[in-house]
């Protein structure tokens, strides 16, 4: 069996294109392109909106986000972070001159153990960097818990988690900053973009500066800022994405609970389960290939590549293991047991709004006739 057009692991939503049509005729109209523009203020306050968070400063990508954001709140020396991670998590500390120390995730939910964090805090740690791997929640009470008593600051990276609501609102409210992706395979896509979610005006005002080179103003710069500036193009399409979010939203449930139910019981395959979330994003489809099934994960892989589908090893290799990181103490293989055992298993199956649910069975009905 093979198909005529391939499957990948996702595909961006793109809104109609005539929708958009009016929206570039503006931008021709102004000439106003980016620096600040009216769909950038526009896309700001309708996230803001719609996210249910105090303030929204667009970037141009998340990974200059997560820089900003340690930048922002001034983070040094070292930040305890996860290994299970897309390697720009880790990265951003590295461009701040900052050491990452990893710490084992959850076997549940595959995010940062709160109870293995104490233990690797020295008096050089300064903040604590964790991810909503997949968009499932971290156990926010409890590292807020270990922040608090060690004086940490708390920057989540939320690359996954737009939309994600957990017991008290929005997920993206915990911590002092978080970061989203709006990466073309992201839930919401501005082909590239992303956003820091900040809890005042002041520090709104401090990433604006940050983000547009540290100018405070025509003739003033204030700080070393970088250029993280999102487009008017990107902001435009951003808005036309929100206006179809619920229809994204609505598509990704049904397509995560048609594979829960053909997967079932598919002996040595473990659907990864939500951690909690009162309202979930469906971002990944991340399935465990475990001991019981008949052939290994990559085997896996490769027989479902045979036949046109693409499923990514979301996150193979650990971040840990890259040779940038691989020489700290704490990336050792038997510091991080769960993660790298996770990172063994891992297939992260196609999921995307336009997926139809005949190749979620014909995905399904694979897997389970090896
Ligand atoms: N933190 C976390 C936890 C993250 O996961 C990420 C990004 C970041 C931070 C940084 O966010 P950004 O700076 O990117 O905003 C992809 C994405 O490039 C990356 O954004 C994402 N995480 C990561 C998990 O996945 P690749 O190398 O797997 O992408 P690629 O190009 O192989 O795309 C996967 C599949 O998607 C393709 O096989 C086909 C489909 N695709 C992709 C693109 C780009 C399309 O159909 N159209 C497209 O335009 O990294």
């Amino acid at each position: 069996m093979s198909r005529d057009k391939p499957l990948y692991v996702t595909q961006p939503y793109l809104p109609p294109l005539q929708e958009l049509l009016p929206l570039l005729e503006e931008i021709w109209a102004s000439r106003v392109l980016t620096n600040g523009g009216p769909f950038h203020a526009r896309l700001e306050a309708a996230l803001a909106e719609y996210l249910g968070v105090p303030h929204v400063a667009l970037f141009t990508n998340a990974t200059i986000a997560l820089v900003t954001a340690l930048q922002a709140l001034r983070i040094t020396g070292e930040v305890i972070t996860t290994p299970y991670s897309f390697v720009a998590t880790a990265h951003s500390l590295l461009w701040n001159g900052i050491k990452p120390v990893f710490v084992d995730v959850d076997a549940k939910t595959l995010n940062l153990d709160p109870a293995r964090i104490e233990t690797a805090i020295t008096p050089q740690t300064t903040a604590i960097l964790p991810v909503h791997c997949y968009g499932h929640p971290c156990d926010v009470d409890a590292i807020q818990k270990v922040a608090d008593t060690y004086n940490l600051k708390v920057i989540y990276d939320a690359a996954h988690a737009f939309g994600v609501q957990c017991h008290c609102g929005s997920v993206l409210k915990h911590g002092d900053l978080s970061v989203l992706s709006f990466h073309a395979t992201k839930v919401f896509n501005t082909f590239e973009g992303g956003a820091i979610i900040c809890p005042d005006a002041r520090m709104k005002a401090r990433i604006d500066q940050l983000k547009n080179f540290g100018h405070a103003g025509e003739t003033t710069v204030v700080a070393p800022g970088i250029n993280g500036k999102m487009s008017e193009f990107n902001a435009a399409l951003g808005l036309l994405q929100l206006k179809h979010i619920e229809e994204v939203l609505e598509r990704r449930k049904v397509i995560d609970k048609a594979y829960r139910e053909r997967l079932h019981g598919v002996k040595g395959i473990h659907c990864l389960d939500d951690a909690g979330e009162t309202r979930a994003n469906y971002s990944y489809f991340p399935i465990l290939v475990q001991p019981g099934y008949p052939i290994s994960r990559d085997a896996l892989n490769l027989r479902l590549r045979d036949i046109g589908i693409f499923p990514r090893r979301y996150f193979y290799p650990l971040i840990s293991e890259f040779p940038m990181y691989r020489g700290l103490p704490s990336a050792h293989r038997d510091n991080l047991p769960v993660a790298s055992t996770a990172a063994q298993q891992v297939l992260c199956l196609p999921i995307y709004p336009d997926l139809p649910l005949s190749a979620v069975q014909e995905i399904s009905a694979f897997i389970a006739a090896q």
